[in-house]
């Protein structure tokens, strides 16, 4: 059966073709961030995660590394760690090595994407139980039965919360809240405000890979919603905006261009743009307001020496 007969390739498709139309119809354009995330678009942005101006995924790394002891102490050993939206699961062994918990469970929309990469840890920890879930995790999940009663910890790095507004992130928390049940605990990072300079390279990199993850959103309208986007007349750009307190990524056309998707005729003018991300930025209040706002007590809040990101436990 090829890929695009696959009932839920087909349900993905017809909510991108959805999000797309409606996006490019409405004013200001906008394309939800979630799109960007096709197999080119994962690869780019690991490779943006490796970048010298791309400070998080290191930063957060390095601190998780830095905390491990303290946040043993505080967790407790024997939780079911609860991985949302697990990716590659990279900062993931260095908390299972830190906390030595009873279950692993990653949660991750992309199934094929989680299981290779839960393959590597179960080698790294064959005494672990490891039981993926492929679900969307912006809603409660039903957890496996064998960590029914165990206490949970939840695990959403990266600042992923980061890229969602101000309704969905705290409803997103309060999904997690559902999910995980009393007596469970939250580790989150979320990304810090810094100087605008530092912000915005690390949204628009010298070896332009910020720009082609960027750019493929439009490659990716043209594969698989037959779309005929001139891409090279769409440049990216990264702005901070001070009022929303976030990096914004926008793709804006360097000439007039008329294009279909899916047969839909539209026109973008010189100038005009289509906004693709939020990036949001958190100070410490910001942060804790957030966390109780989803249902969730801030305990301990770590930062990296120059205050760039910022590591937060909390309790339900
Ligand atoms: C996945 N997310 C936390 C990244 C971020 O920093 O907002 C996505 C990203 N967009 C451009 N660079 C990285």
């Amino acid at each position: 059966m090829a890929r695009d007969e696959v009932p839920e390739a087909r349900g993905t498709t017809d909510a991108f073709r959805a999000d797309v139309i409606d996006g490019l119809a409405r004013r200001p354009r906008a394309i939800p961030a979630r799109w960007f995330y096709d197999r080119r678009g994962s690869e780019l942005f690991e490779a943006i995660t490796e970048l010298p101006e791309y400070y998080p995924t290191r930063t957060e790394t390095a601190l998780l590394k830095r905390i491990a002891g303290d946040l043993a102490a505080q967790v407790g050993a024997g939780r079911a760690v609860v991985e949302f939206g697990s990716g590659s699961s990279t900062k993931t062994p260095i908390l299972l090595d830190a906390i030595r918990p009873s279950a692993y469970v990653p949660i991750d929309i992309s199934g094929d994407f989680m299981r290779a990469s839960v393959r590597d840890l179960a080698a790294r920890f064959p005494r672990l139980p490891i039981i993926p879930v492929e679900a969307d995790f912006t809603a409660p999940v039903t957890l496996p039965v064998e960590i029914r009663d165990l206490p949970k910890l939840g695990f959403f790095p990266g600042s992923t919360i980061g890229n969602m507004g101000a309704f969905s992130s705290t409803d997103i928390l309060r999904a997690m809240r559902a999910s995980l049940g009393e007596g469970a605990m939250l580790l989150i990072g979320m990304d810090r405000i810094k100087q605008v300079e530092t912000l915005e390279c690390a949204y628009d990199d010298a070896a332009g890979v910020t720009a082609a993850f960027n750019l493929n959103l439009l490659e990716r309208i043209n594969r698989e919603l037959g779309g005929t986007i001139p891409v090279d007349a769409f440049r990216h750009r990264a702005v901070w905006n001070p009022e929303a307190a976030r990096i914004e990524m926008h793709l804006d056309a360097t000439r007039d261009v008329d294009f279909v998707v899916d047969d839909m005729p539209f026109a973008i003018k010189a100038g005009e743009g289509i906004h693709t991300e939020n990036s949001h930025k958190y100070g410490s209040a910001d942060a804790r307001t957030l966390l109780r706002a989803g249902g969730w007590t801030p305990i301990a809040e770590w930062t990296d020496p120059d205050d760039l990101f910022a590591i937060f436990l909390a309790k339900a």
